[in-house]
């Protein structure tokens, strides 16, 4: 038998290709990047890096339509991007099967909240599958396609950061085709005007109701029986914790949590004298229990918020005191930015000058913190712009703290470029920082339009972000040098003393995309003064020694951004 170590993403990347699968499309995010990165390792499946989930999910959508089996992958907050065209697929339906991957994160591993998608699911009227293993994550991906298309609907397949990033065997098969099922022009189908969204909306609802009576026969909805004084019911990793915590337990495991299989939940209460819904990270299940007026506990006992573990599972819902976690004891170290990397530059340009800065999220939203902190906020992909416009149109002249917005490049295509069509429309005095680069650094490299080559490393446009900004109605667009902080602080202050807006493209590459010639720096200890102006760099490889700035030889990427601030021209 042919089996494997598959991560989760890497099983439904695997199982999305088995299924036949011929276009997917993603944007990347942790803990999703993974599954098109190696879905583009397989023959006869087209893929790419899209712009953000919307484009992701209608790219998908429109391949679905058009008759192939089509999956879009996102992390959690990517479906609020792509919330607009999720809602409609449902209505509109598949012809090829149509797969949406959400990773969720309980415990914001890489993200900015903990979400639980389960909702868009019922919101949206998708059926949602949540596998409990790699095995599983394949399984269920090749099931999605399948109750795509015989139910004519997209399939919201939920994974959270424990299945995406843990590896189990997983028994690998050979890929089925499906052949193309053709273009055919069906308008009330796929044109959501209000005239035919009324039927859609009406066949939707005939659609679930089948879809309902699926999910009471499904197996991968069963009951495991065991000990009839405890009933668990339960999916996704929570199944694991409960079942290492409650050996003897009886269970229902969901693999398919909406729609609700209300008979099959009903059968298992009357069988166990007490019911406890164990889930991440909402009470999804125990809510759609309670509405059946069966007793259930859960979200009483266990945390609402970040992960479950085996551990929390037992203190929660044993009160017995597990030992301690190894981790225990070690120090906290919080993230900084690499040696070498060019924001250290940009944020030093920018730190105690009258700014009120809305930030982006990126490596650089590192620069909230210090001793950089440069940054006043962090909302959303795209949100700096729009939120220093804001802070703008609220403040007036009378504060002269200059409005300011960084985002990265690979943020500025995702969903910048329409909040800055909205500076300029709006007659905004903001100065827009775009953070260039040339890299989507933060989930690991991915290409993006700016980098001149595709998902599949082939070569293509690379749009230049100094004309887009200027085609977006900005009329001053200034590039710097962040690698040149001292000049490149000059020439931010120039801009903040002029009125009207701006966009500065601060161009470098990132560091761990090149391979810096330079020699690692030293400082010369005679001519150090110990200001620690070199320290604001925020550089892992600059330190004080024996009252005297130190540089770590072995750490130092020799870009000369510190060589550059010393005021004393002490390091070279
Ligand atoms: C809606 C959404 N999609 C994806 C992500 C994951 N993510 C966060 S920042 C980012 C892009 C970072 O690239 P860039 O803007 O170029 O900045 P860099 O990290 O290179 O400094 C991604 C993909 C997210 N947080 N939210």
């Amino acid at each position: 038998m042919n089996r494997k170590l598959l991560s989760g993403d890497e099983a439904i990347a695997r199982g999305a290709w088995e299924a036949g699968c011929r276009v997917a499309a993603a944007y990347p995010g942790t803990p999703s990047t993974e599954i098109l990165e190696s879905l583009a390792g397989y023959d006869g499946v087209y893929c790419e890096w899209s712009v953000n989930e919307k484009v992701a999910l209608e790219v998908a959508l429109g391949a679905a339509t058009s008759g192939v089996r089509s999956l879009a992958a996102m992390k959690h907050v990517g479906l609020n991007v792509a919330a607009d065209p999720f809602f409609s697929a449902a209505y509109i339906g598949s012809n090829g099967g149509l797969v949406v991957v959400t990773a969720d994160d309980p415990g914001l591993h890489s993200s900015q909240n903990e979400q639980d998608n389960r909702w868009y699911g019922m919101a949206a009227k998708v059926p949602v599958l949540c596998p409990s293993d790699s095995q599983e994550a394949k399984d269920l991906t090749g099931l999605a396609f399948d109750i795509s298309e015989e139910f004519d609907i997209p399939v919201l397949l939920r994974i959270t950061t424990r299945i995406a990033h843990s590896s189990t065997v997983v028994e690998l098969g050979e890929r089925a085709e499906h052949p193309p099922r053709g273009y055919v022009k069906r308008p009330t189908k796929t044109i959501i005007l209000p005239a035919f969204a009324r039927a859609r909306h009406v066949d939707l609802e005939g659609r679930v109701d089948r879809l309902r009576a699926y999910a009471e026969k499904t197996p991968w909805n069963r009951a495991e029986p065991g000990d009839s004084n405890l009933g668990i019911i339960c999916d996704g990793v929570a199944y694991q914790y409960a079942r290492e915590v409650f050996p003897g337990a009886s269970f229902l495991k969901l693999g398919m949590v909406h729609p609700f299989p209300v008979e099959l939940v009903r059968r298992f209460a009357a069988g166990v004298s007490e019911l406890v819904a164990v889930e991440e990270t909402d009470p999804f299940i125990e809510l759609q229990v309670r509405a059946l007026g069966l007793a259930v506990t859960g979200k009483d006992r266990l945390p609402r918020w970040h992960e479950l573990s085996p551990r929390v599972v037992r203190r929660s819902l044993t009160e017995s005191e597990p030992p301690p976690e190894p981790e225990q004891g070690l120090p906290n170290r919080p993230p900084a930015l690499c040696p070498g990397c060019p924001h250290a530059g940009l944020f030093y340009a920018l730190q105690r000058q009258p700014v009120i800065v809305g930030g982006d999220i990126g490596c650089y939203t590192l620069g909230a913190l210090p001793p950089h902190e440069a940054m006043d906020s962090c909302i959303d992909m795209g949100a700096s712009i729009t939120f220093a416009h804001g802070a703008d149109k609220a403040l007036g002249k009378d504060d002269k703290r200059r409005r300011v917005a960084i985002i990265g490049d690979s943020t500025f295509f995702h969903s910048g470029i329409t909040g800055l069509v909205n500076t300029a429309y709006n007659k905004s005095d903001v100065i827009t920082i775009i953070a260039d680069n040339r890299t989507t650094g933060m989930t690991g490299h991915q290409q993006h339009p700016g980098t001149g080559r595709t998902l599949s490393g082939e070569p293509t446009v690379e749009v230049d972000t100094a004309r887009l900004a200027r085609a977006c109605g900005i009329e001053k667009v200034v590039e710097v040098d962040p690698y040149r902080p001292t000049e490149t602080r000059k020439r931010l202050r120039e801009l903040f003393e002029e009125p009207g807006p701006a966009v500065v493209v601060s161009k470098r590459p990132c560091a761990l995309l090149v391979r810096l010639q330079d020699p690692p720096k030293s400082v010369d200890r005679e001519k150090c003064v110990a200001c620690k102006t070199c320290l604001r760099l925020g550089c892992p490889a600059l330190t004080m020694k024996d009252g005297k700035s130190h540089i770590v030889a072995t750490l130092c990427a020799g870009c000369g951004m510190c060589a550059d601030v010393c005021p004393k021209g002490a390091i070279s």
